[in-house]
């Protein structure tokens, strides 16, 4: 007993957080949401920054005990009590004191409910949150979400009541297991920056939806699979009116899967004709808009229903001054705009999954995507946890955004050094990718072998096109060696030049030799398109990047926190030299 007298839990265990690390949600959880109405939790949230941990340590999301003339402890937390900030966004530009804030954020609301039929089931779908998410409701611990810009979910039911408290805790603390890790060459932004809605949902519900062509089936076949939430049997009923399809898919034990004869016009970047495919399983029922396509290679080409076709692409963080993260209507029309400006067909959505409006527009804009998971640079490629963060990161992207035509490469990461490790865990996850998705290309962004001077990369086998970045002419200052590259290189599969580039300051001019002068990053990609043009095994290229980005790393006197390697400025209006090179060759290339 002597030794526990002065024992204050709270203050003297470090092993708080184990409490609230399971469980876990994961896309095991995830719920098709195409055409399902739901009701916005977004808006006014009480936050309060948490610097030392305080509402794990001390259970702020317990009960408080109250006495007639109101609380009987001294807590010094309450949820109601909070400043407020508007959700979904990032707290770093709420206040400039929290703009370097790494910890935990404590989110709070209150919100009313009534089941609006018996049987009613309620979940939460949180659109992403940076990273790592911790939910409470009506005091009880739900679990928590790892990953940073993946939708999930949790269901509510069992403690919904009429009136309901919602506290969530997110921590963006960077962490060498985490995914990404420490060291990233962009912002670590923090809060809940994406919707957070509720779904009222049926009993037995459909919990997932996919439509595709068949690959290889000569464009003439549909196939579509569902999920739904239990082993149920049954007859779910689909329909795509513009083919004048209606056709009953058979549910055994919760699972459907039906092909289809149908003659659909082919979605392409020139036609990007969508049709609306919706599916019924008694009371519920989900929709979506298709594009139907086959993306394939053929040999070093990439295919689009057959023809070959080049990417012509620009690499897109998700970055701003004024949002953060926050993917704002404003900047997903801008981005569109500019890359239409440029004559581009394709975008790499980097370094990790992107705002789910971004494929939506994308689809109806006809421009193709690059998505990708952060498994950027020094990843933990020994540690197995970190290696299911990842997977549950590329399995939650891919189960959300497997009916957009738009999206035609699954990226399983970017400039990771060729260990046993790194291929063990990379080649893992593209299988994983295939098995989730065989209608899809499978990518990551590689580095030249510069020991040997080629394009050589162990991972390559299990890719179906090897992204290359290579910064000839910038941290390869001698553009020689590119040539050197390319000579020695034959690869048997498609290349995409996933990154080149130069930093510049809009409205630095100087000779063409000197750093950072719009002119030298003109001449950098000058010299890269010259090289590019007569590679027969390149079949796209993402220029490293559109608009220049938040970077804590980058503090010389032409970045003052900024990545400058943008063909726009961090204003998102200012375009530099180089913007018109690219424009140029995009537009030759029609
Ligand atoms: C890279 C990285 C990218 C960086 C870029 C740079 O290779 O993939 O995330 O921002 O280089 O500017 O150095």
């Amino acid at each position: 007993m002597g030794e526990q007298e002065n024992y204050v839990e709270s203050i003297h265990n470090e092993d708080y957080y184990r409490p609230f690390s399971t469980p876990n949600i994961s896309h095991e959880s995830m719920i098709f949401t195409g055409g399902r109405t739901t009701e916005k939790l977004n808006g006014q949230w009480h936050y309060v920054e948490d610097l030392y941990d305080v509402g794990f340590r001390d259970s702020w999301h317990r009960p408080r005990a109250t006495g007639p003339s109101g609380p009987t402890e001294p807590w010094d937390f309450n949820a109601a009590e909070g400043e407020l900030t508007d959700l979904p966004g990032c707290w770093n530009v709420i206040d400039p004191r929290l703009f370097y804030f790494e910890g935990t954020v404590w989110y709070s609301r209150s919100f009313p409910y009534e089941a609006a039929v018996p049987g009613e089931r309620l979940f939460l779908r949180i659109g992403a949150a940076n990273y790592d998410t911790k939910i409470f409701m009506n005091t009880r611990y739900l679990g928590h979400h790892a990953g940073g810009s993946t939708p999930f979910f949790v269901e509510l039911t069992d403690v919904a009541q009429g009136s309901n408290e919602l506290l969530i805790g997110v921590n963006n603390t960077r962490e060498n297991d985490r995914v990404p890790m420490k060291n990233t060459d962009w912002y670590n932004w923090g809060g809940i920056y994406r919707d957070i809605e509720l779904l009222r949902l049926p009993a037995t519900f459909i919990r997932d939806f996919t439509v595709a062509l068949t690959p290889g089936s000569g464009y003439d076949e549909i196939a579509v699979s569902c999920e739904l939430s239990d082993r149920v049997d049954g007859r779910a009923l689909l329909a795509i009116p513009d083919l004048a399809i209606e056709q009953e898919v058979e549910i055994q034990a919760g699972l459907g899967n039906a092909t289809l004869a149908a003659k659909p016009d082919l979605w392409c970047p020139e036609n990007p004709r969508l049709y609306e495919v919706s599916l019924t399983f008694e009371d519920d029922s989900v929709s979506d808009s298709v594009g139907f396509r086959q993306v394939a290679t053929d040999g070093t080409s990439i295919t689009l229903n057959g023809a070959r076709i080049f990417l012509k692409g620009v690499s897109v963080h998700e970055d701003d001054a004024e949002n953060g993260k926050m993917l704002s209507d404003e900047d997903l029309a801008r981005r569109f705009r500019h890359a239409k400006e440029l004559g581009a067909n394709f975008m790499r959505l980097a370094h990790y999954p992107h705002d789910e409006r971004v494929a939506q527009m994308a689809d109806r804009e006809g421009i193709l995507l690059w998505e990708e998971i952060p498994v950027y640079w020094a990843i933990a490629f020994g540690n197995e946890a970190t290696f299911s963060d990842a997977e549950n990161q590329l399995t939650e992207l891919i189960k959300r955004d497997r009916n957009r035509a738009s999206v035609i490469l699954w990226s399983v990461g970017n400039e990771n050094a060729d260990t046993d490790a790194r291929l063990s865990f990379m080649s893992r996850l593209a299988q994983r990718a295939r098995t989730l998705d065989p209608t899809r290309l499978v990518t990551a962004a590689c580095l030249v072998n510069h020991a040997q001077k080629r394009i050589e990369d162990r991972l390559a086998p299990f890719l179906d096109v090897i992204g290359l970045n290579e910064y000839y002419g910038w941290y390869e200052p001698d553009f020689d060696n590119v040539r050197e590259v390319v000579a020695n290189s034959s690869p048997d599969r498609p290349v995409i030049i996933s990154e080149f580039g130069a930093g510049a300051k809009a409205g630095n001019h100087g000779p063409a030799d000197q750093l950072f002068t719009e002119e030298y990053m003109e001449h950098v990609y000058q010299q890269q398109i010259e090289v590019i043009r007569d590679l027969e095994y390149v079949s796209g290229m993402t220029p490293w990047i559109l608009y220049d980005f938040t970077c804590p790393r980058r503090k010389n006197r032409f970045q003052r926190g900024y990545n400058r390697k943008g063909l726009i400025a961090e204003d998102k209006t200012t375009k530099k030299k180089a913007f018109f090179t690219l424009q140029a060759f995009y537009r030759e290339l029609r």
